[in-house]
């Protein structure tokens, strides 16, 4: 599918690729999903929500488009889960080298086991921030690995993962769970000092994950598996800023929309998330200024178990 439109309905001035500083990667993807059915169409109303809302962001005093959001080709590879694992590993990597800043919208959280991997060979001494419900870290799931109940096994495995807003999980991913790195939501609740304590387990350079069903069900209903106790907006919103003022965030992807006919508000909640993101990021940031995204072309990784030959 070739996208026409720009994101957000900005001018082409400010969508084009050779300047856009920014490139969303949509990810209409919903193969491995368990329950509630619709993430493919995920990044088809936060596109459109997006297109509704105004652009000028009144907290960081910003407008972020203006660095330059260039919309990718949706990537629709649908032969097997591990295919489009691959697409999205290969596609994503590619960007980075454009030195772009890399984001991604799904489609379900299975799709981040290939960011993740194109982002961990990419920036050395990754931190994954992973913000979700679910702990996502079992090693194979109905018989596959790239199920979106294993979305962060890997990074388990090659990066310092580091997991937010937990409330439902497995007993056996308890294997594969560094204690430590996992922020509950029940503890989270009684702990005034959880933003602080995050960023002190997280090295400089940093990927987000963003699974949405994270949020809390009375403001983000639309999502595959709503569980109770989520964070709300604005500490989620005061955390993402600590986190790209303190950090090195070198990209994002956002997770698991739902969206469904009569409840807009979900999608709208995904779009302003999305674009905050990008405040922060760009925060203080000419727009005349130079971009580097920090990938370093030397960088060897020492994993390479899933080295592709692009090189
Ligand atoms: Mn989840």
């Amino acid at each position: 599918m070739k996208t026409t439109k720009n994101y957000a309905g900005i001018s082409n001035e400010f969508a084009q690729l050779e300047t856009a500083k920014v490139i969303l990667i949509p990810v209409p993807y919903d193969g491995t999903s368990t329950w509630g059915k619709g993430a493919d169409k995920g990044p088809e109303a936060f596109l459109e929500a997006s297109e509704n809302m105004e652009l000028y962001d009144i907290e960081t005093d910003s407008e972020v488009y203006k660095q330059g959001i260039y919309l990718a080709d949706a990537i629709t590879e649908n032969e097997s889960p591990e295919q489009l694992v691959n697409a999205v590993h290969k596609i994503t990597k590619g960007y980075i080298k454009r030195n772009k800043f890399v984001t991604l919208f799904g489609g379900e959280h299975s799709i981040s086991i290939g960011s993740i991997r194109a982002f961990s060979q990419c920036f050395d001494n990754l931190t994954v921030l992973h913000i979700d419900a679910h702990a996502d870290l079992r090693k194979s799931y109905n018989g596959s690995a790239y199920n979106h109940a294993c979305a962060v096994h890997e990074a388990s495995e090659t990066t310092n993962l580091i997991q937010v807003g937990i409330r439902s999980m497995d007993a056996i991913e308890k294997t594969f769970m560094n204690e430590e790195k996992v922020f509950f939501a029940h503890d989270m609740v009684t702990d005034e000092y959880w933003t602080d304590k995050v960023i002190d387990l997280m090295t400089d350079t940093v990927f987000i994950t963003f699974d949405l069903d994270a949020l809390d069900p009375s403001i983000m209903p639309s999502t595959g598996t709503p569980e109770p106790g989520g964070l709300f907006y604005y500490e989620t919103l005061d955390f993402l800023k600590q986190v790209f003022r303190e950090k090195n965030v070198v990209g994002f992807d956002m997770v698991e929309l739902c969206p469904n006919e009569i409840d807009k508000s979900s999608d709208f909640l995904a779009a302003k998330l999305y674009y905050k993101m990008l405040s922060y990021k760009f925060m203080g940031q000419e727009v005349d200024e130079n971009y580097d995204n920090t990938y370093d072309i030397n960088y060897k990784t020492t994993n390479t178990k899933f080295q592709d030959d692009d090189n």
